[in-house]
């Protein structure tokens, strides 16, 4: 089956947004919230393990915060929390702290050009996914993705498949005529449970992750006269992933 489709994880594949972004504004929220949680950059790390926010932090306290005593409306207060997490997430973007990872904008444009679909498949909040797309990388970013499936859309978040799934069954396509961009474990084996062939992108909080089966793991797109790290498959000669490139993988694999 020809390549039709592209579909991009948001989190640390389009832009590294966990460390600086997303952990910030979690902070943000908990100091508002007048709690003394701090979530450092390691102690983030770790809590990586869980996709979503809202299941991030219930993880935080049930397995990190021994001898807390959950209030009685703990789930309202983790939803209030996560709300404002997102508003001081989606405040920062718009600040445009944080840029797209290198490649990403010119990939984009070249499938785009070829006539390739374009996708979103993340387990975060879709207002994070509509600012980071405007403030990161174009006024009409949004408008270039055929569909975004974002978020609590499906109750089982990454590492299931479900969220890709989803997005398949919105654009009529089998797995086989697309490929899949994703930068973590749980990332790769959502995206792979899909059925869909992955090209993996790392970032500083994925770099010790396993990715049995990915087409490739590279440092990032690469951009021309700024060849990207290849750890494992081949470009073929090449410094920086293009749509030709992802054709050959696709083919070949
Ligand atoms: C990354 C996530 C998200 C973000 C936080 O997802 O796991 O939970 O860390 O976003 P992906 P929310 O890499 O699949 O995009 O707080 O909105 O969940
Ligand atoms: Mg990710």
């Amino acid at each position: 089956m020809a390549l039709q489709a592209l579909i991009f994880d948001v989190d640390g594949t389009l832009a590294n947004t966990e460390r600086d972004g997303h952990r910030v504004a979690f902070n943000l929220a908990f100091q508002e919230f007048g709690l003394e949680w701090d979530w450092d950059v390691d102690l983030y790390g770790k809590l990586l393990a869980v996709t979503g926010g809202k299941e991030r932090i219930r993880y935080f306290v049930d397995s990190f915060l021994s001898g807390y005593i959950k209030p009685a409306d703990f789930d309202d207060m983790v939803a209030k929390l996560h709300k404002t997490k997102t508003r001081h997430y989606t405040e920062m973007l718009s600040g445009g702290r944080i840029p797209a990872r290198p490649g990403v904008r010119r990939l984009l444009e070249e499938a785009r050009q070829a006539g390739l679909r374009l996708a979103i498949a993340t387990t975060t909040t879709p207002d994070n996914v509509t600012a980071l797309l405007k403030y990161s990388l174009a006024e009409d970013a949004v408008d270039w993705f055929e569909v975004i499936a974002a978020g609590d859309i499906v109750p089982a978040k990454k590492p299931a498949p479900d969220i890709y799934f989803w997005a398949l069954e919105k654009m009529k396509l089998d797995p086989a005529e697309c490929l899949a961009f994703e930068d973590s474990e749980n990332g790769l084996k959502s995206s792979l449970g899909a059925g869909i062939k992955t090209l993996v992108t790392i970032n500083d909080y994925t770099t010790d992750h396993e990715f049995p089966g990915a087409l490739a793991v590279l440092s990032d797109l690469g951009e021309p006269g700024q060849a990207c790290q290849v750890f494992s498959g081949d470009l073929h000669g090449k410094g920086y992933v293009d749509v030709d490139l992802l054709r050959q993988w696709h083919e070949s694999a």
